[in-house]
C-alpha cells in the first residue's frame, strides 16, 4: 500500500486487514507509523482497574505529592531497568506473573487484549512470552503510571540497537515493536500528553543528535514527519521503536498511566515474542 501521508491506520482489525495481508511485516518496514486499535479494553474496566492500583496502594498518594517525588511507577518488570542482572531480573518476572494471576481478576485480562490484538497482527505466527531455553520467563507486560513532570524525550527502544542486551534470547530478533494500551490520559485540564512517531527510523548518525538532545532541531531542519497518537483509554496502539518517538512531559496531579509491551519479530521467526 502506498501511504503516502504516514498516518497511522486505524480504527479496527478489520480496517488494517483489508489494507494488510501481514499488518506486523507493514510495521517492520515502517510503512506505517503504528496501527491503532480504538476502544480494544473497555474504558470502565480501566477506571475500575486503576482504582484496584489504588487499593494496592500502587499508586501515589495525593495528598502526598509534595513527598513523593517519584515521576513513574512501574507495576511489573522491565527489561530496561532490570536487565544489569539476569537473576534478578527473572526472578522479579516470576513475582509480576504470580501478581498478574489475580491482579485483573473480576476485569477482562488487559493482558490477554493486547497478545490477543497483536495475534490478530500476525496471521501466520504464534504469539508468546519471551523466554529463555532453561523455560525462565521475561515479564508478560509492565503497567507504567507517569506523574508531573515525566517525560520521554526522542529516543528508540531496542534490545540490540540500544541496550546491547547480547545476553538476552530477545536479542536474536532484528525487529522491535511496542504495544500500547492506554488506561488514563494525563490531566484534562492541562496540554495532556501524546506521544509521537518521527518519520525517521534509527541509524547510527542519528544517535549524536538523540544523544545532544537535538533531534528536534534536526527533524525541523530535514522536514521530518511526525504523527501524533492520540489515545483516549481503551485505545491501543502498536509501533515501531526503531522509529525516533517521544512523549511530551505529563503536566497536572492525574498521571497517565498504560500498560506496555514490547515485542520481538524477525519475519523468518515463527514465534513473535512479547516482554517488558
Ligand atoms: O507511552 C507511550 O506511548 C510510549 C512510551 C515509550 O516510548 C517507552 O516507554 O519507551
Ligand atoms: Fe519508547
Amino acid at each position: 500500500m502506498n501511504n503516502s501521508k504516514w498516518e497511522a491506520i486505524e480504527p479496527d482489525i478489520k480496517t488494517i486487514l483489508n489494507l494488510f495481508d501481514d499488518p506486523i511485516h507493514a510495521l517492520s518496514q515502517a510503512k506505517i507509523p503504528a496501527f491503532i486499535i480504538r476502544n480494544a479494553y473497555n474504558p470502565n474496566d480501566c477506571k475500575e482497574l486503576i482504582e484496584r492500583f489504588e487499593h494496592f496502594g500502587f499508586l501515589k498518594d495525593l495528598k502526598n505529592l509534595e513527598t513523593d517525588k517519584r515521576p513513574r511507577i512501574d507495576i511489573g518488570t522491565s527489561l530496561g531497568n532490570l536487565g544489569g542482572n539476569s537473576d534478578r531480573f527473572f526472578k522479579h518476572a516470576k513475582s509480576t506473573h504470580l501478581l498478574f494471576r489475580f491482579l485483573f481478576e473480576g476485569f477482562q485480562n488487559p493482558v490477554h487484549c493486547i497478545y490477543q490484538y497483536l495475534s490478530e497482527l500476525c496471521p501466520k505466527k504464534t504469539v508468546a512470552t519471551a523466554r529463555e531455553d532453561d523455560g525462565s520467563k521475561y515479564g508478560p507486560a509492565i503497567i507504567r503510571i507517569h506523574y508531573d513532570g515525566q517525560r520521554y524525550k526522542p529516543h528508540i527502544d531496542h534490545v540490540v540497537l540500544r541496550e546491547n542486551r547480547l545476553n538476552y534470547s530477545v536479542y536474536k530478533f532484528k525487529h522491535q515493536f511496542a504495544g500500547i494500551l492506554c488506561l488514563q490520559n494525563a490531566d484534562e485540564s492541562g496540554p495532556g500528553a501524546q506521544s509521537r512517531l518521527h518519520e525517521c527510523l534509527w541509524k547510527p548518525d542519528i544517535q549524536p543528535y538523540i544523544t545532544s538532545e537535538t533531534f528536534e532541531d534536526y527533524a525541523k531542519k530535514n522536514r521530518i514527519n511526525f504523527c501524533q497518537v492520540e489515545l483516549e483509554p481503551g485505545d491501543l496502539y502498536f509501533f515501531n521503536t526503531q522509529l525516533i518517538h517521544e512523549v511530551p512531559e505529563i503536566v497536572g496531579t492525574q498521571p497517565r498511566i498504560v500498560m506496555a509491551v514490547f515485542i520481538g519479530y524477525s519475519p523468518e521467526d515463527n514465534e513473535v515474542a512479547v516482554w517488558s
